[in-house]
């Protein structure tokens, strides 16, 4: 694994976990954990399990020992270990956004489909679709439950940034993010509503919106957070981006993602209405989703919660007994549960890095409408 901050932790959870309470096709095992800085990664390794830590992830790649790296560390990294990792012949695992550019995210899928030739897979860590409450939510439109889609909206509304002296972290830089919330949370957003629906964004029309441009810089930063100021840095990215999306069908979406909805911690959230009935989601209740059922007899027809606890559900019969919530972390296992048995039955694990570069169009094209007075925008090449 390349990298050593709060996705590293997140990873290291499911790649411990995931074996244990599922029968995986192959055993994981935690070979190499690289950071930057040697003692940090030396750190987090014994912290998190893994045998050893580098601070050279090219030579690690040499090593005929390793057969996936999995890669955790901010935007502008991933082209460049993810495109060496595949020639290696090694798999991938690559973090959200799939790159900082449209640019790197075509040059990436194309050596996932050079790899796959050879058996070699790349997936893109959209980890919200495993919430076994967004799968089901899936699994209801795609077998008709709700009859056919008419509309939907989509928000990601976190409140880290409301605070004018939250510090600047790397997620507030252009050139390691690629973009602010559009692409850090924006991009969750657009990949949930096309695996939900099972529908692809055509063209879209947004304004992006930076609140605070000057933060305070930390001497040190952990995740969000961090100590002790040294000066100031501009914010090169958005704080909130709005925008609406046209599906391939002709649906029309709302999408919004922002870190200013104060009170707002990680709130997640679907709302498909269709002909039949309709879904709403919400990460910050992640085992419930609502149902709401037009067929039903109208005197007690209205939204019911499902609790996403039974082991019917996607994913659940792993875990606990009936009834028994999971949490945040479990996402990451169950994306570790579907990387490997693709690997394992030698088929593209999804979602692929195609997948991964048609949400980056969406997000550039965003970009584009917001440069251009919020103008429609077409996806370049949508497949
Ligand atoms: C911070 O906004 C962040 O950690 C994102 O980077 C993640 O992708 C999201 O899942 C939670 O919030």
């Amino acid at each position: 694994m390349v990298g050593n901050g709060f996705m590293g932790a997140a990873h290291s959870q499911a790649w411990r976990v995931a074996p244990r309470f599922f029968d995986l096709p192959l055993e994981p095992r935690m070979s190499v954990l690289v950071g930057r800085d040697a003692g940090r990664a030396a750190d987090a390794a014994a912290r998190w399990g893994w045998a050893e830590s580098s601070d050279d992830w090219r030579s690690v790649l040499e090593r005929d020992d390793v057969d996936l790296v999995d890669i955790v560390t901010p935007g502008r990294s991933h082209a460049e270990i993810a495109i060496a990792a595949l020639e290696a012949g090694k798999h991938v695992l690559c973090e959200k956004p799939l790159a900082n550019t449209v640019d790197e995210a075509e040059a990436m899928a194309d050596a996932a489909a050079r790899a796959a030739s050879r058996g070699v897979y790349a997936m893109v860590g959209f980890t919200y679709r495993r919430v076994p409450a967004a799968t089901l939510a899936r699994d209801l439109i795609a077998a008709g439950r709700i009859g056919a889609v008419r509309q939907l909206s989509v928000s990601y509304l976190q409140d880290w940034l409301v605070d004018p002296l939250a510090p600047f972290t790397w997620r507030l830089d252009k050139e390691q993010a690629g973009s602010g919330a559009l692409g850090d949370i924006g991009a969750h957003a657009i990949d949930l509503a096309q695996y939900v629906t099972g529908r692809r964004l055509v063209s879209v029309s947004g304004t992006l919106e930076t609140l605070v441009t000057e933060r305070p810089v930390l001497a040190e930063s952990h995740g969000l957070s961090g100590t002790a100021g040294v000066g100031t840095a501009t914010v090169t990215v958005d704080d909130r981006a709005l925008f609406t999306g046209r599906f391939d069908d002709g649906v029309l979406g709302g999408f919004e993602a922002s870190r200013f909805s104060t009170g707002r911690k990680n709130a997640l959230r679907f709302e498909v209405s269709g002909s039949l009935g309709a879904l709403s989601f919400d990460l910050e209740n992640l085992n419930a989703l609502q149902f709401y059922d037009g067929t039903a007899d109208p005197a007690t027809r209205g939204f019911s919660t499902v609790l996403v606890t039974e082991p019917e559900h996607p994913y659940m019969e792993a875990w606990w007994p009936s009834g028994h919530l999971i949490g945040y972390e479990h996402g990451f296992s169950h994306q570790v549960r579907d990387l490997v048995e693709a690997i394992g039955r030698g088929e593209q694990p999804r979602p692929s890095f195609d997948d991964g570069l048609q949400v980056q169009r969406a997000l550039e094209a965003v970009e584009l409408s917001s440069q251009n007075g919020s103008a429609w925008t077409a996806l370049a090449e949508t497949e």
